[in-house]
């Protein structure tokens, strides 16, 4: 990778993701686009106004800079999604086919993360299989299966390198997730900070896999850098750090708030969606086929979580 466009670079995974491959590969070498002005850091280096389901906009950024590689991270997130599913459509499968064209046309190497929105309530639930049963139920679902076969339909068909992983839910300071089912794990993080309580909207029990901003990172970049005669599963290779439940959050978070208080205020529809994904994924296949490792298990990544979020509001 020596010249890298980034989609949806001020997301959750973009806003993090343009400054780690701006220290990496140089300020230059990495052109952020979204459909918004970037504003502060991100537009330390080249920015672009881009809509993705606007292929020729997309053409044409992509040629001005003469890119060998698309990160396509623009999407809507599965709560998000269930309450618009048509616009989900569109944006979640438009802008993927319209950045896979891009990469087919320019012979670009290509990234777009699936996530565990892929799998379905009939999926094994525990310790999740790399290949197994998919029959999601959420439009997100749906799109991400549907993502995950297209990008490997690129690579087959056009020999486009394409190249993916299934995300668990992120976790991370910087910027806020928006319209997904996991974002209660990193609103906690702030309501123990201000007001040491949290209402969760996903019940008592409800497992789920989590990771910490920093290793979804380094995996993207480890993923893209990977010697590609040894990939099999080129496009959707689970990964996770962390598999926990609310009140795991809490006994993480009681080692350093101790008079922390954890309720619950369901949100059926945010619930349904957690119902339907898996406790835990099995990350084994990739660790073996490109070295996928999690450096920070929720302990460590709780105490640099408070820490990190106290110093953000204390600078508000
Ligand atoms: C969401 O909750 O929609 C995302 C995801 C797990 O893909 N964080």
């Amino acid at each position: 990778m020596k010249k890298i466009l980034v989609t949806g670079a001020l997301g959750q995974i973009g806003s993090e993701l343009l400054g780690k491959l701006r220290e990496t590969y140089g300020t230059d070498n990495v052109i952020g686009t979204d459909i918004r002005e970037a504003e502060g850091s991100h537009n330390d280096g080249p920015f672009e106004i881009v809509d993705v389901t606007n292929a020729e906009q997309l053409h044409e950024v992509a040629n001005k800079y003469n890119i060998d590689t698309v990160m396509h991270l623009a999407a809507l997130l599965s709560a998000k999604a269930e309450v618009y599913p048509k616009v989900a459509w569109d944006i979640n499968m438009g802008g993927l086919v319209n950045a896979l064209e891009v990469a087919r046309e320019l012979d670009l190497k290509f990234f777009t993360p699936s996530s565990i929105g892929a799998f379905g309530p009939s999926t094994p639930k525990d310790n999740t299989p790399q290949d197994t049963l998919q029959r999601p139920n959420t439009m997100y679902g749906v799109n991400k299966v549907a993502g995950e076969l297209l990008a490997d339909y690129y690579y087959h068909r056009f020999g486009v390198d394409t190249r993916g992983v299934r995300f668990p839910g992120l976790i991370s300071y910087v910027a806020p997730p928006g319209g997904g089912t996991t974002d209660y794990a990193v609103e906690i993080y702030y309501e123990a900070t201000k007001k040491k309580a949290y209402h969760s909207y996903i019940g008592e029990g409800t497992k789920m896999d989590m990771m910490y901003m920093p290793d979804a990172l380094n995996a993207i970049i480890q993923l893209m850098e990977s010697d590609p005669a040894k990939l099999e599963h080129r496009n959707a290779f689970n990964i996770s750090a962390i598999s926990a439940a609310p009140e795991d959050f809490e006994t993480a978070i009681q080692k350093h708030i101790p008079d922390f208080k954890l309720s619950y205020d369901v949100d059926p529809v945010r619930q349904n969606i957690a119902n339907s994904w898996p406790n835990s994924i099995d990350s084994s296949v990739a660790s073996k086929e490109w070295g996928f490792k999690a450096d920070y298990d929720i302990d460590r990544m709780t105490k640099e979580m408070l820490e990190k979020v106290e110093q953000k509001l204390v600078k508000q």
